[in-house]
């Protein structure tokens, strides 16, 4: 495979860069593929792109498939830039690299290779075995590697992208005093929260919410702001229900709580055996992962969800003290946070619970990767300063 950066592209090779970005938009377009990781893919020939795919859900055609399928007879001779290694391997369908080699294609053109150790190079190696050429356009990697985030942390670290939510005052309170919560955000934070459960694969939260709100934790396409093309490019993803977690170390979760009465799988993890009066539907799986400390440990939950679960990213929907027990952890990737700009008093819930804090050099430091307005409310994005680097 050849490596090429974009100022080493000759005039036969100067549109790859626009195609690959076009091909990693297309991808960017998929809300979540999960287990699977979003891939776009763009056939050109003569200069002119004759056909476009997505993989638009685990077990639908490969963004390959689909560009060919798109393409009909013209494949013959055509390059193909793909967002990701294609796959060699028979999964949920055929491999790609034997659709490619069928199509005639002449060359193919990737961002970066799959982590998934069934195809990793293998992919690339079947195609040069059979005289395609392949090129790296390593200028473009990052790019494309940022929209698989938690794919890829699944496959090398065996842990998903852990984004905590949390919605809050001006003055940092989740509720007042007398637990009144609904609705502290405005209804358009509350559909951009919804935008993050379609991508997530999972939304874990805390037995403490369970019981104080009863939520569902759901998705609710109807409530999503999106536009009719991306509803269209989404359809078979935004039917499905991402797994719903909760962590429950007494296994307290009655048995009609809404997240458990929704349609959708529920993972309750415990630190105990199965309680005997406790007889929960076909829609829940009780999972023990229990700490020295006999709570579930949090670790246990995140590596479960990734082995056992094949969770690529995971929405931490919970109250002050599971939210602050993940961030403390360090098993934070990305904070979201939605401020809506009114106070509700120093009597009210904080936000965090952390305690103990004796100097400044304690704090916990997060950096600013996203600020803007949503309805009336602040959506700010921060990821975790390493204490080393703070
Ligand atoms: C590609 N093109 O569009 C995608 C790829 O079991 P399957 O058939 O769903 O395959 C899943 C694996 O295929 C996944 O783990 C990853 O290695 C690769 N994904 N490969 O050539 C695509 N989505
Ligand atoms: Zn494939």
């Amino acid at each position: 495979m050849q490596t090429l950066s974009n100022n080493e592209l000759n005039e036969a090779n100067i549109d790859w860069p626009v195609n690959m970005r076009r091909a990693i938009e297309l991808a960017c377009n998929v809300i979540t593929a999960t287990p699977n990781p979003r891939v776009g893919c763009v056939l050109v020939k003569d200069g002119v792109v004759i056909g476009e795919g997505w993989h638009a859900a685990a077990g639908e055609d490969h963004a390959e498939v689909m560009a060919l399928n798109n393409a009909g007879e013209r494949t013959h001779g055509a390059t193909a830039l793909v967002s990701l290694e294609p796959c060699s391997h028979t999964g949920r369908t055929g491999p790609c690299t034997d659709a490619l080699l069928e199509a005639g294609v002449a060359e193919v053109v990737i961002a970066g290779i799959d982590p998934d150790p069934k195809v990793s190079g293998k992919g690339v190696a079947t195609l040069e075995k059979a005289g395609i050429p392949v090129f790296h356009l390593v200028d473009l990697e990052a790019t494309a590697r940022a929209i698989n985030s938690g794919y890829i942390k699944r496959q090398q670290l065996g842990l998903p992208y852990v984004c905590c939510k949390l919605a809050m005052s001006l003055d940092g309170r989740t509720a007042l005093a007398n637990g009144e919560s609904k609705w502290i955000s405005s209804a358009a934070a509350r559909a951009d929260v919804q935008k993050q459960r379609a991508r997530s694969s999972a939304i874990v939260t805390g037995i403490g919410t369970v019981l104080a709100d009863d939520p569902s934790l759901n998705l609710r396409p109807d409530e999503l702001d999106l536009d009719t093309d991306s509803r269209a490019h989404n359809k078979i993803s935004l039917a499905r229900q991402p797994l719903r977690v909760v962590l429950d170390s007494q296994l307290r979760t009655p048995v009609a709580s809404r997240i458990i009465a929704a349609d959708g799988d529920v993972i309750i993890y415990t630190a105990k055996g199965g309680r005997k009066d406790q007889t929960f539907p076909d829609n829940v799986e009780v999972v023990k992962a229990a700490n020295a400390a006999a709570s579930v440990s949090l670790l246990s939950v995140l590596e479960s969800l990734a082995s056992k679960f094949a969770c690529n990213e995971v929405l931490v929907e919970a109250g002050s003290i599971l939210s602050s027990a993940f961030i403390q952890s360090g098993l934070v990737d990305e904070l979201l946070v939605y401020i809506a700009p009114r106070l509700l008093g120093s009597d009210a819930k904080a936000s965090f619970e952390l305690t103990g804090l004796q100097s400044l050099a304690d704090s916990i430091d997060f950096e600013i990767k996203d600020l803007g307005k949503v309805g009336k409310d602040i959506r700010v994005s921060l990821v975790p300063v390493s204490p080393a680097d703070k």
